[in-house]
């Protein structure tokens, strides 16, 4: 009998590893001749299928359906109240960089139904401009070591002497202080503070928590006489260029967003179901988007969504994106089709980006335009020559 029970069990333990095996390594597509068929969500029709001709249209009425439809389905929704935001210098340096930039180390402290969370910032300023600087701001989701403001480990993830000689501020903040990046620890973050957002189907979960995190530094930057917060330019790399989108996408004080190998759920369209997939991406990450968007798994067609319309949402601020050359895992074609379809939303505002139908060749950005974009020679990462470029973008956007 004993044996029989223990039997049964393991067959049924084995039934589900085999089961798990099986999402786990769903064979991803890397055959341009194996794209579905598919046709994107209009971005200018509204849900009662109207046209959106301006941008009144577009700003009353589709861009708000469009950010409700991503709260539902994709990443959650936002807590709308803080009970409590304090700010405290932790330390600073007058002289960091030889000179060059002044730090500072605030901490942000987050109070709700008397629990908190702490977002520690580290924020260099230039020096030599005597006026509110404009600030590159990452979402850091590599090791802290990335963003040492001792400035002993200095990394291109984050190269805050180059950013600093190019006259703008720099800062950063780690996304395991909203949320850690693991599928049980997730919860020990902003997400204590506002619990009804784990037992809603439609809750904010990492990915949400970050971006959100990254409004509450903005928060604080507008307190901050040195920075101009109306000049901050909002970056993440990969999952966290997923949440410089939806950071942008939902908090319009951000000027300019930078989205770097975004891939899946990012800048590149679901629908096409190149490299990363929807129900790959939420079976191996199922700490980062909202449950709903689990229904979508397999699915990315009946998904009322895609990407196309996450870019569009931050018009007409400026956005760049980016892909690596041997990065196919986040589908750079797909996500420049994404940026593509976007340029629909600019002409609203009378902006023409001019994208042209194809992507441009390697190291070849785009910059002149208000939809940037370039592929990098190289692998899934963040380095110098990206940021050379966001460095390019932003002047022509924040300096003119
Ligand atoms: C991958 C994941 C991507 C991307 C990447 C990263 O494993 O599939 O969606 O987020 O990690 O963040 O580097």
């Amino acid at each position: 009998m004993q044996y029989l029970r223990r039997f049964a069990l393991s067959c049924l333990f084995l039934v589900i590893l085999i089961q798990l095996q099986a999402q786990n390594s769903e064979v991803a597509n890397y055959d341009e001749a194996n794209v579905p068929a598919y046709s994107l969500p209009d971005l200018l029709k509204t849900t009662t299928n109207q046209e959106v001709r301006t941008k009144t249209a577009w700003e009353k009425i589709r861009r708000p359906e469009i950010i409700k439809l991503f709260e539902e389905n994709v990443y959650g929704q936002m807590p709308k109240t803080v009970d409590r935001l304090t700010y405290s210098i932790k330390s600073g340096d007058t002289q960091a960089m030889a000179g060059k930039a002044t730090l500072k180390e605030v901490v942000i402290e987050v109070v709700q139904h008397n629990r908190s969370v702490k977002i520690n910032l580290v924020l260099f300023v230039p020096t030599k401009i005597n006026k509110p600087a404009p600030v590159f701001l990452l979402i850091n989701n590599r090791s802290k070591d990335n963003t040492d403001p001792t400035r002993t480990h200095k990394s291109d993830f984050w190269p805050a002497e180059m950013v600093i000689d190019s006259g703008y501020a720099i800062a950063a903040f780690h996304v395991s202080d909203l949320a850690p990046d693991d599928t049980v620890k997730y919860v020990d973050g902003v997400l204590q503070l506002y619990p009804e957002q784990l037992t809603a189907n439609d809750g904010m979960r990492a990915i949400g928590a970050w971006a959100w995190g990254a409004s509450r530094v903005l928060d604080y930057l507008e307190k901050d006489p040195v920075i101009d917060a109306k000049r901050v330019a909002i970056v993440g790399h990969s999952r966290g260029g997923k949440a410089s989108l939806w950071a942008a996408a939902e908090d319009q004080r951000f000027a300019l967003c930078f989205s770097n190998c975004s891939g899946n759920t990012g800048a590149a369209l679901s629908r096409r179901r190149f490299g990363e997939t929807v129900s790959r991406i939420n079976t191996v990450f199922p700490h980062w988007f909202a449950k709903n968007y689990k229904k979508f798994n397999h699915n990315e067609d009946s998904l009322p969504v895609d990407q196309h319309m996450l870019l569009a949402a931050i018009a007409p601020r400026g956005l760049y994106v980016t892909n690596a050359s041997k990065d196919l895992w986040a589908d750079p074609t797909g996500t420049y089709l994404a940026l593509k379809n976007a340029q629909r939303v600019y002409a609203l505002y009378g902006m023409e980006a001019h994208l042209p139908d194809h992507p441009p060749a390697i190291n070849q950005p785009i910059l002149n335009s208000p939809l940037g974009y370039h592929i990098r020679e190289g692998e899934h990462n963040l380095t110098a020559y990206d940021w050379s470029n966001f460095i390019k973008f932003a002047n022509a956007h924040l300096k003119k």
